[in-house]
């Protein structure tokens, strides 16, 4: 099987300037490809992941990839895609940024695969020593305002009221610079990207075989969409991102285990990489037996390890199943702190649960889980209640600092999912 085959498999082929041309120039030895990612953000998003694990596709089938990190653009702003245009970031900021995510780009990549090495560049390095004048000479001088305007990016942008300025409009030529420049001092032949960057990447290849007389080729993958019409990659808390400071392992494994069923195969081939195998075998599995969700955890899973590692992964496995009622016997106080990091806590004084300790009833009100005694001694009696996710059925317990956990939290639960922690700290 190609690289090209793998990526239809996958329902990753969107466009291709010239895809029967490409295929055969990957049949005749390895490629230098690129991706950009401009510094938006300290963090990359899950949006971010299909190109980013396509270029490491590429490299698993012997290519050669080039993540790049867009410190000059990052200083204008993409309005592919974008409905209204941005704030300016300060330097500052793009230099901040910039640090950040190169770190993440460089844990999806092979940086010491012999013959075929990745590598981590800076569009600053070239952009920024150039000329206006030269660019415009050099560069512009390429491009009727006639193309440029019929691209998708701008032409959205005329036709609202919000218009384009005319530095987000020339983000297209420096895209196109970028690469030209790799094409000619590193060989670099093809441009990935999702179709959102369909009109920067032509004008790039354009670019190339203008100014260079270059054969270039550019690639597509569609963007991330989820069957109920929304946008992918957030959740109900914002953006999904990569960055455990931002979006927990944890959160980022329930993200995923919560994959709508119609979704879950198609983010398997995109997201993971399991073999063909293997994700035929779970989506016959989810048809047969779509209560066991095995496609689903084998999804979060995969991702979860991918971006967080192994550890993390766990973790986050084992802090979802306290969430869904399983026991906390054994389990880190770290781990601990994330599942307390999730739902609401409540602060009691440390003093309550000294000698005979504070009633259940009691801790029950005091934790918002009950509006009155009556109520709390019902919900006991009925079966509903759990203390450290155990069921409490006697209505007399009392709570002492034996019951704390790490000596500070008390896990109480109603009905299957209700949850508060109370903490003496
Ligand atoms: C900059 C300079 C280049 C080539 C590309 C760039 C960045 C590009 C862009 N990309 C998006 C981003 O940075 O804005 N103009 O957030 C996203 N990419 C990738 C992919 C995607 C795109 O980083 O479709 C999703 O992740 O292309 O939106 O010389």
């Amino acid at each position: 099987m190609t690289i090209l085959e793998d990526l239809k498999w996958r329902g990753l082929l969107a466009d291709c300037t010239d895809e029967s041309a490409l295929a055969e120039r990957l049949t005749q030895g390895p490629i230098t490809l690129y991706c950009g990612f401009d510094p938006t953000a300290d963090s990359l998003h899950v949006g971010n992941l299909v190109p980013l694990l396509a270029l490491r596709r590429f490299q698993m089938f012997g290519h050669k990839p080039i993540a790049l990190a867009g410190g000059a653009t990052g200083m204008i702003g993409d309005p592919s895609g974008k409905s209204a245009e941005r704030n300016l970031q300060t330097s500052e900021q793009v230099a901040h940024n910039i640090a950040c995510i190169k770190t993440q780009l460089a844990r999806f990549l092979d940086f010491d695969a012999v013959g075929n090495a990745a590598r981590l560049v800076n569009n600053a390095d070239w952009v920024a020593p150039m000329s206006y004048l030269d660019f415009l000479r050099d560069v512009g001088k390429h491009f009727t305002i006639n193309w440029m305007m019929a691209k998708d990016s701008v032409r959205t942008r005329m036709e609202s009221d919000a218009g384009i300025s005319y530095t987000e409009f020339s983000y297209m030529l420096l895209q196109a610079f970028d690469f030209y420049h790799l094409r000619t001092t590193t060989n670099c032949e093809l441009q990935v990207g999702a179709t959102d960057q369909w009109g920067n990447i032509t004008a790039g290849t354009e670019l190339c075989r203008k100014k260079a007389g270059a054969s270039a080729w550019g690639l597509t993958f569609p963007l991330l969409t989820k069957a109920d019409g929304t946008k992918y990659g957030k959740s109900a808390s914002g953006a999904v991102y990569l960055d455990p400071k931002r979006t927990s392992p944890y959160r980022m494994y329930q993200f995923f285990v919560q994959s709508d069923d119609r979704d879950v195969i198609k983010l398997l081939k995109v997201l993971t990489f399991l073999s063909h195998e293997e994700i035929t075998r779970l989506e016959s599995e989810l048809a047969a037996n779509p209560g066991a969700r095995e496609a689903h955890k084998a999804l979060a899973r995969e991702v979860t390890t991918l971006v967080h590692g192994k550890v993390a992964c766990e973790d986050a496995i084992r802090a979802s199943e306290i969430m869904f009622g399983g026991g906390v016997e054994g389990i880190s106080e770290a781990l601990f702190k994330d599942v307390v990091g999730e739902i609401p806590t409540k602060r009691v004084d440390a003093g309550a649960f000294e000698g005979a300790g504070l009633a259940l009833v009691d801790a029950l009100i005091q934790a918002g889980l009950a509006p009155s005694k009556g109520q709390a001694r019902k919900d006991v009696e009925g079966g509903g209640i759990y203390v450290n996710n155990i069921r409490e059925s006697a209505v007399a317990r009392a709570i002492t600092n034996n019951d704390l956990l790490f000596g500070k939290y008390l896990l109480l639960r109603k009905g299957k999912r209700t949850y508060t922690v109370l903490t003496t700290q």
